[in-house]
Formats: C-alpha cells, sequence, structure tokens
C-alpha cells in the first residue's frame, strides 16, 4: 500500500558534521574538497555523486549509520568545492577514477565500499572495473550507463513524452534550427564566452533534470536551478562529459562486466525512474547475475525519496 506518512527523517540517520575535511591537489589544474564523516574506524565507504557536476552533499552522510561507517565523501573535478569551479579542462571519467584512487591511497585505506546513484553509479562501476581488488561491494541507484540510448532518452527525445510541460522549456531555449541536435546545441551555449548566455543556458538544462527527478515533483528540488553557482558547473560538467560520451567506448561497463562478476553488487532502482529508466538496471543486474536489484514501485529517480532512501539504508545497514 502506498505510504504517504513515512518522511526522508524516518529513514534516514540524523545528519552529522565531518570530523575532518581537506584539499587534494589531483593534477596540473584541479584541486578537490574531500570530507570524512562517521567512524574514524569504521569500514570505509567513499560515496560518489551524480551529474557529473553535482556535487557532494551533507544529506549523503545520512544514508549510513555513522557508528558503524567511516563517510569518505568528495566533490569530482570543477564542482561543489573543488577549484577552478566549472573547470571542463583535464575533465574527464579516467580523470574522476584516477582522484578516487588517488584519495583512497592517500588516505591509506585497502578497500572499501563504492556508493552512487545515477551518474555516482556510472562512475562507481567504472572504478571498480579498473580497481576491482580495492572494491569491497557496490551500492548503486538510479543505474546510468551513459550509453547513446540513454542519453537520447533524456535529452532529446523519451523523457519528454512523460514531461512535455517541463520539456518545453528546455527545447524552446534553442532555435527552431538547433532542436534536432540539443546536447550539441546546449553544449555551444554552456561554453560560450558571452557569461549570461552560458547561465541562461545551465538554468534551462538543470531545470529540466531536477523537474524530471522525482515521481512527485517538489518545489525546493526545481530551486537548484534557479543557484547558478550550482546550475553552470552541473550544465557544464553534464554536458562536456556526454558530448564527449564520457570519454569511453559505448557500452564500456557491459563490454567489461566480467571483471566484477564477483563483488557484491546492490542495486535500487525507481520504477518510475524517468531521468535513467530502469531498463538499465535491469540489463545491468542480468549481466551480474549474483547482483541483488530492487525494484522500488513507488519512487522517480532521486535518492531523496522515501521508499529510495529506505531500500539504500537496508543495504547499507546489511554490512553493519
Ligand atoms: N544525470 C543524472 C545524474 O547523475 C544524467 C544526476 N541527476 N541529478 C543529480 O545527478 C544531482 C542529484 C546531483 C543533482
Amino acid at each position: 500500500m502506498l505510504d504517504v506518512t513515512t518522511t526522508i527523517d524516518d529513514v534516514l540517520y540524523p545528519l552529522i558534521e565531518p570530523y575532518e575535511t581537506g584539499m587534494l591537489p589531483v593534477s596540473d589544474v584541479h584541486t578537490i574538497a574531500w570530507e570524512k564523516s562517521g567512524n574514524p574506524d569504521g569500514m570505509p565507504v567513499i560515496v560518489i555523486h551524480g551529474g557529473p557536476g553535482g556535487g557532494g552533499q551533507p544529506a549523503y552522510r545520512r544514508y549510513f549509520d555513522p557508528s558503524a561507517y567511516n563517510i569518505i565523501q568528495f566533490d569530482q573535478r570543477g564542482c561543489g568545492k573543488s577549484t577552478p569551479y566549472a573547470e571542463l579542462e583535464d575533465n574527464t571519467t579516467q580523470a574522476s577514477v584516477h582522484d578516487i584512487e588517488l584519495l583512497r591511497e592517500t588516505f591509506g585505506i585497502d578497500e572499501w565500499h563504492v556508493f552512487g546513484g545515477s551518474w555516482g553509479s556510472t562512475l562507481s562501476l567504472v572504478y571498480a572495473q579498473q580497481y576491482p581488488e580495492r572494491t569491497l561491494s557496490l551500492m548503486l541507484r538510479g543505474i546510468f550507463m551513459c550509453r547513446k540510448s540513454e542519453l537520447h532518452w533524456f535529452y532529446q527525445d523519451g523523457a519528454s513524452h512523460i514531461f512535455p510541460d517541463a520539456f518545453e522549456g528546455y527545447r524552446e531555449h534553442i532555435p527552431h534550427e538547433e532542436q534536432s541536435d540539443l546536447i550539441k546545441a546546449y553544449y555551444t551555449r554552456l561554453t560560450s564566452d558571452d557569461v549570461e548566455v552560458r547561465r541562461a543556458a545551465a538554468k534551462e538544462w538543470t531545470r529540466w533534470e531536477m523537474a524530471t527527478s522525482r515521481l512527485f515533483p517538489d518545489d525546493s528540488y526545481l530551486e537548484k536551478a534557479e543557484d547558478l553557482d550550482f546550475a553552470v558547473a552541473f550544465a557544464r560538467i553534464e554536458c562536456h562529459y556526454f558530448i564527449n560520451a564520457i570519454f569511453l567506448e559505448e557500452a564500456h561497463i557491459l563490454n567489461h562486466v566480467d571483471s566484477i562478476q564477483h563483488i557484491p553488487m546492490h542495486i535500487v532502482q525507481g520504477r518510475y525512474d524517468v531521468v535513467c529508466p530502469a531498463r538499465s538496471a535491469w540489463e545491468l543486474h542480468k549481466a551480474v547475475p549474483s547482483s541483488q536489484l530492487v525494484l522500488v514501485p513507488d519512487a522517480g529517480h532521486s535518492m531523496g525519496e522515501v521508499s529510495i532512501a529506505r531500500e539504500l539504508v537496508s543495504v547499507t545497514d546489511s554490512y553493519c
């Protein structure tokens, strides 16, 4: 039965503060922000945020028992508190995998749990495929493998059939003659020399994603698109990764799935996820038969939805 009385605070752990934060130079260009919270002697878990370009969030700490986990979070290149802000140079999937590994080495951790949703699931899988011996488990949500079909579905034609109202603003920001390739049209604007052109495009791009992330759209979520500091990094970095096909061959994750067959994998997927439709979770589950898939019947994409959050906490608690 649909549960409308449980709130997110009923299923997540209370908000805690980090016990340590810092900045780690990772290349000639970039320095990334990191934080640790929970129990310094607990099981290490690396939290990989979405977007790319979304940045870490204090609320992500709440998905772990703070007495059991050493919760490590970072802002990927160019977003959150990482510097330089919204920088696209030297910003690739391989660079992010390198940064995760550098964090692990810097903290003297041998192996860790890897937790990520959406783009965070993409990057978690690519990381685990390169460093399977470092990955204790994969705790994944809203599976995104960033194939052409997934990008076409969300940014061109697919989700538009379910959210025609929200899609209109995103599409109509682009002149008719360029609408046949919206990612390309947005890329031109998001990399324009004119800051106002960049900001206006970032707002529409981000608004589209925020409007479609929840089963029941929520105004506070939509406000993220109004926060241009967030929106410019989010939109620019996402679009840069997508126009470059995430710097990997098509279907890289499924093509290299054998290297992670032995790693415990948990998949939490909203049935009505319009941003990252359930087909990708299903295909990943089929390709990794030992994986545990929970298809959440009353949820969309966001990890902030109660029934998704409940399943994620149940996964992290299962190791306590
Ligand atoms: N991008 C999906 C994704 O990773 C295609 C994502 N969507 N929203 C987010 O991430 C935030 C929660 C980081 C805003």
